[in-house]
């Protein structure tokens, strides 16, 4: 695919972001994108968004749980980009007008003060981290109906990134037993989510790690400063107006949002 092929294709995702409206999935014109394309898509709709006046501020990795692999029907990890507008704090409403289609999942989220670049081991990355919490990822998809769509879609749409919540504060990185954690997304009080954090990549510290190589694999490092949601643990749930969405994190401060 050619660069002003890759710009049209981000220019229109971008303008259906803003607009709220979903759009044809990009296979159904252009079934020969590859995923280099698609990575090429995602980064051209990152600079619109800089453009815009925008600053990133790390990554979240998509699809690294067995759930949300079922649920899309897409059997590999993808990556997106975060930005500074994305953010919600917890504690605060989000209207679901915002989005066309938006979902609600239980995540982990990992703060670096240190570049990490290359292959690098999980201790590693717990040594270039200085914070972690629990997070809810707010996703959204530019394409009709949310599903039934390819890896390569998803990806050139940022990997359905929309906003991300993070609780309160950040938290003590080290000595903590990652799998292990128990995580509980409730819906107005009442449990709807729940699933062990191994369910993320097996360790939702070897997203991260698995996030390190692909960005290596297009050149690139994980600067420091970066916020990175390691990817849901359990299936999203819809984001209905008046509910408020709750999810928490073994030894970690809850997040919470309400959805308006
Ligand atoms: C793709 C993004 C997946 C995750 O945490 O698995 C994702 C999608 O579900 O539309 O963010
Ligand atoms: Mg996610």
């Amino acid at each position: 695919m050619n660069e002003p092929e890759i710009q049209q294709l981000a220019q229109q995702l971008h303008a259906s972001r803003l607009a709220r409206t979903a759009q044809q999935k990009l296979t159904a014109a252009h079934p020969d994108l590859s995923l280099p394309d698609a990575y090429a898509i995602m980064r051209a709709g990152v600079a619109l968004r800089r453009a815009a006046g925008e600053t990133p501020v790390g990554y979240k990795m998509g699809l690294t749980s067995q759930a949300k692999r079922e649920q899309m029907d897409i059997d590999s990890p993808c990556y997106g980009t975060l930005t500074d507008a994305m953010l919600v704090h917890s504690g605060e409403t989000f209207s679901v007008a915002a989005g066309i289609h938006p979902r609600i999942e239980p995540e982990i989220a990992f703060r670096t003060s240190r570049p990490l670049r290359g292959k690098v081991t999980r201790e590693e990355v717990l040594d270039a981290c200085d914070g972690v919490c629990a997070a809810l990822e707010i996703i959204d998809s530019r394409y009709e109906g949310f599903k039934y769509f390819s890896l390569n879609d998803v990806v050139a749409d940022n990997s359905s990134s929309a906003f991300f919540v993070l609780a309160a504060g950040w938290e003590p990185v080290q000595g903590r037993d990652y799998p292990e954690l128990h995580m509980r997304m409730s819906i107005d009080g009442a449990v709807h989510q729940e699933a062990r954090a191994s369910a993320i990549s097996g360790d939702p510290v070897l997203s991260v790690v698995q996030l390190v190589e692909m960005l290596d694999v297009d050149g690139l490092e994980l600067p420091a400063g970066s916020i990175v949601l390691a990817g849901a643990a359990t299936v999203a749930e819809p984001l209905s107006p008046g509910r408020e969405y709750t999810l928490e994190v073994d030894g970690m401060a809850p997040v919470t949002v309400r959805a308006s």
